[in-house]
This record gives C-alpha cells, sequence and structure tokens, in this order.
C-alpha cells in the first residue's frame, strides 16, 4: 500500500465525508487515493481560499473536520486567508499541502515556500511527513489536535515522493473512543464559583464559540434555567443558546459588544458577578471592561487564555459542557430549592429586552430607500424557520444588521466569524455547511465587496451540488458618501462596480435584483424557493449606508461596529 493510499484509509477511517480544493502535480497522488474512496464527498474550487472556506464552514456546522488538498508553494500560499479565518475563530480543518520531492526542498527549488516558518504560527500543528512509516503516527495526532481542547487548523506537507512511497502493510489504527476526550474542572473552584454565583443580585452569563464547539447548550439552558441567569453569547458564539428563550438577550458584552443588543450591554455593565464561557474577549465582543469590584468566572478549555486579558476570580479549566454541568448541580444542591435571583431582576430583564425591541424597530420596519440593510434581515426571519436554516454574514457592515437580529434556536443555526474577518469567507463557508446539512437551507449574508473576493466559486456551488442562497446587502452607490475617505479612494474604490446579477447568471445561478422596499418580502420568497428547489441563487439588494450596529442609536460612547 502506498502512503497515499494509506492516508485516505486513515482519513476514512476517522470520519471524513469532505474533502475540497485544487488539484497540482505534487498533490496527484494523494488527491487520486481520495477520488477513490466513495465514502469521501470531492468538492473542486476556482480559488484555495474558497476550498479552507468551505471546510471551515463544515467544521462550524458539524463539528467535523473536512480535508482541504493544495499543490505545492503558491497554491498552499493562496489558502492563507481562509486559514487564518479558521486559526482566528479556532475550528477544526485538515489541510494536506502537497510538497516537493524531499531532496528538492531547502534549496528554492520551484513552488519551494518556507512551509513550516509559513503554516506553523497560524496553525494548532504543522508537520510534514517525510518518511512513508511515521504516516500513521502522524495522522492519528492531527486527529487528536482537530478534535481534543481548543480545536484549530491543522496543516500536513505532504512531499510528492513520499506519497508515491510504499508503507507498511499494516491497517490503520483510527482513534478508538468516538466520544469526544473532555475534561472537567477542579471541584473546589466549582464549589468556590458556585458559592459567588448564588450570593450574586446581578450575576450575568456571557457565551462564546467554546460552548459551540463543546456541543454544551442543554447543559447551558438547564444551568441558566436554575438560577435565571441573563445569557449573551458572543457572536461567534450566537446560537449556543436559544435567542427566543426568555433568557435570552441577544449579542453582548463583558462591558460591551460592537454588535451587543442594548439589553446585554446594560446588564453586562450593571453586572456584578459575570460567568463567561469558553469566549476570546476579541474587540468585536469586548470593548470595555467590567469595573472594580465585580467578579468574574472564566471557564476555558485553554489554559492560555485563562487571566490573559482580565483576571478572574475564579478559572475553571475543562470543557464547557461538563463544566456547566458541574456548576448546574452543585447550584442546585446548594440552592435546595430556593430561587436565587430576586424577581425585580428578573422583570428588569424583561423590560430591557423590551427596550431593545423598540428601539430596533424604527429600523426593523423602516420603509426607507435605498432599503435599510436591517429590514432585509428583519423580512427574511419571517419567511424561514431557524431550526430548518443555517445563517451566515460577512465582514463589513453586513454583519451587525445581520447578527442582531436574525434569532437562532438551534445550534450551529448561525455562524460567526471574525477574529480573523477575512472578506469573502461567507460564500465558501455556506457550501461547506450545505454539505454538513444538505436538508437546511443555508444563506450567506453579504456586502458587494466582500462578495466580489470570492464570486467566482458561485459556480462551484453549482457544479459540486451545494446549493446555497446569497443576499447581497448593496451599498456600494452610497459609500462614497462614507464621512471623511478621500474622495480619489472613494472613486477608485467604487466608481463602477460589478452587475451583480448578470454576473451570479454567468456563473449558473438563479439572480434576482431589487430596490424597493416594498418587494423586499416576495423577491426574498421568490429566492428561497429557487434555492429549496437546488438553484444556487443570489439577490442584489440595493441597500442604504448605515454604520455596522445599533449601538450609536443609544449609546453616545459608541466605537463603529468596524470591518
Ligand atoms: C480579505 C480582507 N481584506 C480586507 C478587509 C477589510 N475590510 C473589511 S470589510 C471591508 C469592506 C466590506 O465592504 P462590503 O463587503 O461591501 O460590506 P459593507 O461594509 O458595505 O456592508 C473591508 C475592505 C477584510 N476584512 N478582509
Ligand atoms: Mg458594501
Amino acid at each position: 500500500m502506498k502512503v497515499s493510499e494509506k492516508i485516505a484509509e486513515a482519513l476514512v477511517s476517522e470520519g471524513v465525508t469532505l474533502a475540497a480544493g485544487i488539484s497540482g502535480q505534487s498533490i496527484g497522488r494523494l488527491l487520486d487515493a481520495i477520488a477513490n474512496r466513495p465514502e469521501v464527498t470531492l468538492m473542486y474550487t476556482r480559488q484555495e481560499r474558497v476550498a479552507f472556506d468551505i471546510c471551515d464552514g463544515f467544521a462550524r456546522a458539524s463539528g467535523r473536520p473536512a480535508v482541504v488538498f493544495t499543490d505545492a508553494g503558491p497554491a498552499a500560499a493562496n489558502l492563507m486567508g481562509g486559514l487564518v479565518n479558521s486559526w482566528g475563530d479556532s475550528v477544526p480543518v485538515l489541510f494536506f499541502a502537497g510538497h516537493n520531492d524531499r531532496s528538492e526542498q531547502a534549496n528554492r527549488q520551484t513552488k519551494e515556500i518556507p512551509f513550516i516558518e509559513m503554516f506553523r504560527p497560524v496553525s494548532k500543528w504543522t508537520t510534514i511527513i517525510d518518511y512513508p512509516d511515521q504516516t500513521d503516527e502522524v495522522i492519528r495526532r492531527a486527529f487528536m489536535h482537530l478534535t481534543t481542547g481548543r480545536p484549530g487548523p491543522v496543516v500536513i506537507g505532504m512531499p510528492y515522493d513520499v506519497s508515491d512511497m510504499l508503507c507498511k502493510p499494516v491497517a490503520y489504527q483510527a482513534i478508538q473512543s468516538r466520544r469526544r476526550v473532555r475534561s472537567g474542572a477542579d471541584p473546589e473552584a466549582i464549589a468556590d464559583a458556585c458559592r459567588m454565583i448564588l450570593s450574586a443580585k446581578r450575576p450575568y452569563l456571557y457565551v462564546g464559540a467554546g460552548a459551540l464547539f463543546s456541543e454544551a447548550t442543554n447543559e447551558l439552558v438547564a444551568f441558566a434555567e436554575a438560577i435565571s441567569l441573563p445569557v449573551a453569547t458572543t457572536l461567534n458564539g450566537k446560537s449556543a443558546f436559544p435567542e427566543t428563550h426568555h433568557l435570552s438577550v441577544g449579542i453582548g458584552g463583558f462591558g460591551r459588544a460592537s454588535y451587543g443588543s442594548s439589553a446585554a450591554t446594560k446588564l453586562a455593565r450593571d453586572a456584578d458577578v459575570i460567568i463567561t464561557i469558553g469566549c476570546g474577549f476579541k474587540r468585536h465582543a469586548t470593548q470595555v471592561r467590567p469595573g472594580a469590584g465585580v467578579k468574574h468566572i472564566q471557564v476555558d478549555i485553554d489554559p492560555t487564555e485563562l487571566n490573559r486579558d482580565h483576571l478572574a476570580d475564579v478559572e475553571l479549566l475543562g470543557d464547557a459542557r461538563v463544566v456547566l454541568k458541574q456548576l448546574h448541580d452543585q447550584c442546585v444542591a446548594m440552592l435546595k430549592g430556593e430561587k436565587v435571583v430576586s424577581a425585580e431582576y428578573k422583570s428588569e430583564i424583561r423590560a430591557l429586552k423590551g427596550e431593545w425591541d423598540d428601539l430596533s424597530r424604527k429600523v426593523l420596519e423602516s420603509a426607507e430607500i435605498p432599503i435599510n440593510p436591517f429590514r432585509v434581515t428583519a423580512e427574511f426571519n419571517k419567511l424561514v424557520k431557524p431550526e430548518e436554516t443555517i445563517v451566515l454574514h460577512d465582514a463589513g457592515t453586513v454583519r451587525g444588521s445581520t447578527s442582531q437580529h436574525y434569532l437562532t434556536t438551534t445550534p450551529r443555526g448561525f455562524l460567526g466569524f471574525g477574529v480573523q474577518s477575512a472578506m469573502g469567507w461567507s460564500i465558501g463557508a455556506a457550501m461547506g455547511a450545505k454539505k454538513a446539512h444538505p436538508e437546511k437551507l443555508v444563506v450567506a449574508f453579504i456586502g458587494e465587496e466582500a462578495f466580489n473576493e470570492t464570486a467566482l466559486d458561485i459556480e462551484t456551488s453549482i457544479r459540486n451540488d451545494a446549493p446555497i442562497l446569497i443576499i447581497v446587502k448593496n451599498n456600494r452607490r452610497y459609500a462614497d458618501t462614507d464621512g471623511g475617505k478621500s474622495q480619489r479612494l472613494a472613486h477608485a474604490r467604487f466608481h463602477t462596480g460589478v452587475d451583480i446579477s448578470a454576473l451570479a447568471k454567468a456563473l449558473g445561478a438563479e439572480a434576482f435584483g431589487i430596490s424597493d422596499p416594498a418587494s423586499l418580502a416576495q423577491t426574498l420568497k421568490a429566492a428561497i424557493a429557487t434555492t429549496k428547489a437546488g438553484r444556487t441563487t443570489v439577490v442584489d439588494i440595493r441597500t442604504v449606508r448605515i454604520n455596522g450596529s445599533l449601538h450609536r442609536l443609544w449609546d453616545p460612547n459608541a466605537k463603529a461596529g468596524g470591518e
């Protein structure tokens, strides 16, 4: 058996069902071997970076790693924008980079790049298979990295000569435990945390993507309900807690988040104990730290995250699901049937939610022309069932106008992204999500500039049977009025633009264009129908340029949402 065949066998036995990439001489043997495995769906893209986005979206939607493949050198380098997204947001993706023969390495041969130096700092693990008999160990170690602890991308260099060599004819031994390997927190620290939570008057729970990766939603809901804790998520953690739940206050900061609801931000500001679960306090999520005297209980799977940005009073190192169950059980035992949170606090949570709804109505119901991008989200909400839908957003102001008011009810029904935030991610990621959940309607909300970064791969969704809906909030015409920016820059950036509907049609998609809010609902309905019928569909909506979030409507100190 050749190394390439051994790898394909190993991938199948570790449960891989999707591979995406672009071919090239150096990866040829491995690609043939993967293509020979009917268990693995193969997607072939037009840009390496989109292949990475596909696998990233697949992992976010399913929790399982998929495989990216590229040729050596520039092909591998060409996916950097996708790789850094996965690295920034801790998403497990396995990347096989074709590599020159070993004899060519380190002498600046054709397509030779400083592979380890380029990829190691932006991956969880980067290595090269130098000898055939390393194959099993490398693949097994790769899957341990991908499936345990804090996830992240793994990069494996595959020298062509090694891929074509024979290896020992011993069957690959997959990781035996099909369960995720999980760990809990120190029981003494749990007891400290519970005492703190039960003595709090205004506790507040802030949930990041760690809870999604750990699949902790049931434990999260049980814990929040036991204490009547208001629950906010980060952008990346959105969908870990059902947003129709009476305790949900939407996206919200540990202090303040660019995309936070007013309810979440006020509750965070006035909290006396803040419990954070698997979140990294990045700028979009956290602009203002809690004041002195506010207690912080920090739960994370990664010890290097503990006490990193803000001192914790109690550190709980462990898997979100296990730790939430520990917290729940201990709190319930200590409570002995009493209720911890006052009736006043509960009614304040209700009132703040109502205030946020009132504040939002202005943009959600706006009849202005060009169309308000928040209105697009509001109309969309009325037309879909969240449990049958996966929504993605892209970089830019479209992030806020989509993520703040689309209501999720199902874990991974919304895929937030953005520690690195490479424009154009949502088109590939939506295709990956569709492969993970063919039964769901998968919808990417994207601005026209981000669209232009990766739009050619719309054709990939058609060729590779991954029909998605792309809703473009197109504010190009109004972008040059964006105060303070140089007119020369505005001219260079915007004065002509792509005819999005024509391009989408040329690439084989259905396309709709719209500029009147009165026909918004009807057009979105038609676009959802064509997508559900199996046709990738693009809706080009002429929108007005706005700030990315609603913060400025109610917070005079707000910073812009940011790009
Ligand atoms: C690969 C990459 N290049 C540049 C940026 C910086 N950036 C973020 S958003 C943005 C403009 C986005 O415009 P558009 O897609 O039209 O969305 P809008 O803000 O208008 O909603 C830019 C240039 C980025 N995030 N990623
Ligand atoms: Mg735009």
